[in-house]
């Protein structure tokens, strides 16, 4: 019997505890902190290697498939997949694997906090008083948006969609508005009290709209020029999809021009840079893709990343597979 085991890439750094997760069943080769492997290097990185635990930053596509035949299955540390290409993945009968569920609350918490930093005007009003600048106390400093009570749409109603649902109608006394690509079961609508309308009337009808849908080719720039142009011009946007679903210069455009109030922004168009004029306008609150990162969320969305690679290349069962097919040969 081959006492030989698979050998496995650690593309980012993790915790230490995942590594004793995965040493035991493979050879496993790490990613030093800070370190972000070019798509050269990762193509180098897994000469060799039959399995992968990727970010949302690692590229897996033909390019890279064709250039890695051993490679067997991706297992991303992100629920959304869109580093992942799929087609790609099941013609080369690579596996690819995400982790949702364990990071849907941590998530939902976040967009909450980013709307009402936005809404209420945090960072903005931080930043004056650090510069100094506070000299008295008016009526109208730095006078934000309404969030209680108010209209919140949400576009992209999956998991982390409404559970940013059930903390609006039950905690914020919130008319939710949703648009999705499919209607939720009667049942779920009222577990998030929740209307589903058409996407130009979320637009029109929402004082906050927070974005959580999937991004694709089909969802490049959900949110132009138009869309913005739809929107009130008190309302606020938060972003904690992906970058690519909002187009990022025409909403920098609508900030400095106040075509609407402010935008939270957790995900940027070619993160980690960020539009540059989207720095230099004050009423948008930036964070750097942060919406899952307490440790405790973080380190379950690794463990579920080293649990598919043991399922799958141990086991032959993968907990959270995303193209399935290529199981059945
Ligand atoms: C990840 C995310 O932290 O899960 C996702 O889809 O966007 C984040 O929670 C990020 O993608 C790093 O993998």
């Amino acid at each position: 019997m081959s006492t030989v085991r698979p050998a496995i890439l650690i593309a980012r750094a993790v915790f230490p505890e995942i590594e004793d997760r995965l040493r035991p069943f493979f050879e496993i080769e790490t990613t030093p902190p800070g370190v972000v492997w070019t798509p050269a290097q990762l193509v180098d990185r897994l000469q060799g290697k039959v399995g992968v635990l990727t970010t949302g930053g690692e590229r897996i596509d033909a390019g890279l498939l064709a250039a890695c035949p051993g490679l067997k299955i991706a297992a991303n540390l992100a629920v959304g997949y869109n580093n992942f290409d799929l087609v790609a993945m099941t013609a080369a009968g690579v596996l690819g694997t995400n982790a949702p569920d364990v990071l849907t609350e941590t998530t939902a918490d976040f967009g909450f906090a980013l709307l009402m930093a936005t809404a209420r005007r945090i960072t903005e009003s931080e930043h004056f008083l650090r510069a100094g600048r506070w000299k008295e106390w008016s009526l109208d400093l730095f006078a934000g948006a309404e969030v209680h009570g108010s209209t919140l749409g949400i576009l992209g109603m999956g998991r982390i969609g409404q559970a940013i649902a059930r903390r609006a109608a039950h905690g914020f006394r919130m008319n939710v508005l949703y648009h999705n690509r499919s209607r939720l079961a009667p049942d779920r609508e009222a577990a998030c009290k929740a209307r589903y309308v058409s996407k130009d009337e979320l637009l029109r009808a929402a004082d906050h709209l927070v974005l959580v849908l999937p991004y694709s080719a089909q969802s490049h720039h959900t949110i132009g020029a138009a869309e913005l142009a739809q929107m009130k011009p008190t309302a606020t946007l938060v972003n904690i999809a992906r970058g690519g679903v909002v187009d990022d210069a025409a909403l920098a455009a609508a900030l400095r021009e106040r075509r609407i109030a402010a935008a939270g922004l957790d995900v940027f168009e070619g993160e980690p840079a960020v539009h540059p004029d989207l720095l230099t306008v004050p009423n948008v609150v930036l964070t750097p893709h942060i919406a899952s990162a307490t440790l405790a969320t973080r380190r379950a969305m690794a463990m579920l990343a080293a649990d598919n690679l043991i399922g799958f290349l141990v086991h032959g069962k993968p907990l959270t597979p995303l193209n399935s097919e290529v199981l059945t040969p």
